[in-house]
């Protein structure tokens, strides 16, 4: 393993330095089976049961508000997406608050992304059996992902799969132009899908490239995918009632409130408050000269020629298609 240009302290738990290390090399570590499986098998009935009453993608941004906290489940042919399943249920709750709050997941999470890092989203996502996939991408600088799987997931289908070091790819992925042009069915290839037992935990960075392979096999998978920031960072946090909130479990409570650890900006966006002291391991991997060099850096080279190629393709498609209606 090459030098790491950060210092973990000395009384670390093995453990939680071998997280922090594997997400600095590859940008994601299983963490460990957190949950049991009767644990997991509460969290995926109580919200695959919510699911049931699902609105399709289209109704989201026109009936509902953006920072809206109380969403329904949104769904499509693919997938299905409960967003906020912190508050919606008791037990269900304190199943949330014990993967929050375990020894490895905050242990790991605080050397990560310092103190005072919150919750943008607690949400749940069934891909169905007929997942026509996720095509890879990044999400917004700082994001950082907790998957928890709701069932036994021992393939490839129906679950996150992430690109090995792509965390510190001197190129984004849409530069790359593998966002566009890479089908969610050529992904199984070169990424590497979160697998495991019902109840273990995953981190990833939300920099790694990611997406969800195409699945051929009929079977839908449930997994919670959470969403944080640490301080020092910006996103637009949902509103939680405060009727809602005040029923949490503590470390839920700090996660989701808005009232406290979170400045407001003019535009809509809230800075994560905090000590941010720059060189935590989230500060490390948007930093250029730890970026490496992969195949993907010849990307915004091949792409135009992807785009000629498309372009050319579409043409002869549409040609052939006027010819078949006229004959
Ligand atoms: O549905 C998935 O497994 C991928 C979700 C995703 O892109 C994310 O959590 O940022
Ligand atoms: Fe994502």
């Amino acid at each position: 393993m090459s030098e790491r240009p950060y210092d973990l302290p000395l009384n670390t738990d093995p453990e939680v330095a071998r997280i922090c290390d594997e997400m600095w090399e590859v940008g994601y570590s299983r963490v460990g089976s957190i949950l049991n499986s009767e644990e997991a098998g509460l969290l995926k009935n109580t919200f695959g049961s919510m699911m049931g009453d699902c609105r399709p993608w289209s109704e989201r941004w026109t009936d509902f508000g953006a920072t809206q906290y109380l969403l329904p489940p949104f769904g499509d042919r693919d997938q299905i997406m409960f967003s906020n399943i912190a508050g919606r249920d008791k037990k269900a709750d304190l199943l949330l608050e014990k993967i929050m709050t375990d020894r490895l997941v905050k242990g790991a999470l605080t050397l990560l992304l310092g103190e005072g890092y919150k919750a943008w989203e607690l949400s749940a996502r069934r891909s169905n059996g007929v997942d026509r996939g996720l095509r890879l991408h990044e999400d917004a600088i700082g994001e950082f992902g907790i998957s928890v799987l709701l069932n036994d997931q021992y393939d490839a289908y129906g679950t996150t799969s992430l690109v090995p070091r792509s965390h510190r790819s001197k190129v984004r992925c849409r530069e790359a132009g593998v966002e566009d042009y890479l089908r969610p069915s050529f992904m199984r290839r070169f990424t590497d899908p979160v697998i495991g037992s019902a109840g273990d935990v995953y981190f990833f960075f939300k920099k790694t490239w990611h997406g969800r392979i195409k699945s051929i096999k009929n079977v839908s998978s449930d997994s919670l995918i959470f969403g944080l920031y640490p301080s020092g960072y910006r996103f637009k946090p949902f509103d939680i009632p405060m009727a809602y909130m005040n029923e949490l479990p503590d470390e839920l409570k700090r996660l989701l409130r808005t009232d406290e650890g979170l400045v407001a900006q003019n535009d809509g966006y809230f800075i994560v408050q905090g000590d941010v002291r720059n060189d935590r391991i989230i500060d490390l991997i948007y930093r250029k000269e730890y970026s490496v060099r992969s195949v993907w850096g010849l990307g915004p080279y091949i792409k135009p020629s992807l785009y000629r190629a498309r372009s050319v393709y579409l043409g002869l498609r549409n040609y052939f298609r006027q010819v078949e209606a006229h004959t």
